[in-house]
């Protein structure tokens, strides 16, 4: 690989020009922004999405006969059927907007999980989940009497599986709540497999795709998950919106969330029914704005097509993995195959802690994540308590993996020679 700023599938450098926050500088160097698995930048289509819906169409949605009200709720629920559309959903009703994906899977563990979990059931999660699809999986155990079975790794990060998804569940598994993609070592989980295992055995699967839909395609009825959990704001849009996808019947069946205005159907003093899917999940004003910018950024990912967003992360993390092999005493984690591998990269360096690194590479303008990347579990598992972490986006090039690595430059040596 050279270090052009073409690779493969993109066109880089126009994409880099949509977006203002790289024309500024860090400690006097431009800024090289490796922390997209935390949040992406934005385009400028986006933030003028957010801007025009506030200087054009501003107004409460759902319940307003004026033509603001008209036009805001039919951009909202626009926003909707786009989202339904670029997850392939069968239709837009199976489209809950929460907050983040810590939301939605909240919305699932409590909805979902109190109606339908009791004691001596079974949750099946993996050690590799975030906090977000690991705590409220633990707590609806701990408050129901239910089990909680862990799935291990093996030493390359990925799943512990070579005795079948099977070997993990019995006739009393409820769920199984699995990441697509992890947030820290980058293992892509086989969630179609895994998926069909589990239906085969009456269990649900609720998929936390937070680090899939942002980076490569992904398709909810190829997957056959019941449920699958995203954020706006690793893909290009505003932070405060997050997306639940459900299926159908289960949206139907489960109690709502939230109560309050818009979820409901008629109150009276001794009971309330509810509204109808999804606004009996979309309980009060929602964050209109925010999902009308949201859309933009769809669009903007839509143009670009996810395969190629996909093929332009893994060339560019197959060439910053092989750029960091080379760096002496560095320890890489993840899987090899990069087929497995999404766009992270986690490492560490002997007796460094990973905020030193942080910090050093921040003074030439380089932006990574260090820490457990709220991966608690998976870093006791690898008996580590963090790790240093860059994450790749449409905008990055392989020149930026090259200041990155001068960056690090003799880390490992000065701290320990
Ligand atoms: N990971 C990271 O730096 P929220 O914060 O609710 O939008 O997303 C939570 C979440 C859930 N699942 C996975 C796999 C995630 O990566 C995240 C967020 C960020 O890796 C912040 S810790």
């Amino acid at each position: 690989m050279t270090t052009s700023e073409r690779i493969g599938a993109l066109d880089v450098a126009r994409i880099r020009r949509d977006f203002p926050i790289l024309d500024r500088k860090v400690y006097g160097q431009p800024l090289v922004y490796f922390d997209n698995a935390a949040t992406s930048q934005k385009p400028r289509q986006v933030i003028e999405a957010l801007t025009h819906y506030y200087e054009t169409s501003n107004a409460n949605i759902h319940r307003a006969v004026h033509l603001l009200g008209e036009e805001a709720t039919a951009e909202y629920e626009g926003v909707r059927e786009k989202v339904s559309r670029f997850i392939n959903a069968p239709s837009p009703e199976c489209i809950v907007f929460t907050r983040n994906t810590s939301e939605s899977i909240n919305l699932v563990a409590y909805a979902w999980g109190r109606a339908n979990v009791s004691a001596g059931d079974e949750i099946v999660v993996t050690v590799m989940e975030h906090h977000s699809n690991f705590v409220p999986w633990q707590q609806l155990a701990q408050e129901t009497g239910a089990k909680l079975v862990v799935i291990g790794v093996k030493e390359d990060q990925t799943l512990d599986l070579d005795d079948g998804l099977s070997s993990y569940l019995s006739e009393r598994t409820k769920i199984v709540a699995i990441t697509h993609a992890n947030n820290t070592v980058g293992t892509i989980n086989p969630v179609k497999e895994l998926a069909a295992e589990a239906h085969r055995a009456g269990a649900l699967v609720l998929v936390d795709a937070a680090q899939s839909v942002p980076h490569m395609p992904v398709d909810v009825q190829d997957l056959d998950c019941d449920f699958l959990a995203f954020s706006a704001h690793k893909m290009l849009g505003p932070t405060g919106v997050g997306v639940l996808y459900a299926r159908r019947e289960l949206l139907a069946e489960m109690p709502p969330f939230l109560t309050g205005g818009e979820m409901i159907s008629k109150v009276t003093i001794d009971e309330t029914t509810w509204n109808g899917i999804p606004a009996k999940f979309e309980a009060g004003t929602p964050n209109i704005a925010d999902v009308v910018a949201f859309g933009a950024a769809i669009d903007y990912l839509s143009d670009l097509g996810m395969q190629n967003v996909r093929e332009h992360e893994k060339e560019i993390t197959e060439y910053a993995l092989r750029r960091l092999k080379q760096l002496e005493s560095i320890t890489i984690y993840g899987p090899e195959d990069i087929d497995v591998h999404g766009g992270v990269i986690s490492f560490n360096y002997p007796g460094v802690h990973p905020h030193d690194v942080g910090t050093i590479v921040d003074r030439q303008g380089v932006a990574i994540r260090s820490g457990h990347g709220c991966n608690q579990p998976l870093m006791r598992s690898l008996d580590i308590s963090g790790v240093a972490r860059a994450s790749f986006y449409v905008y990055n090039t392989a020149a930026e993996v090259d200041v990155f690595i001068d960056a690090l430059g003799d880390v490992g040596d000065r701290f320990n020679g």
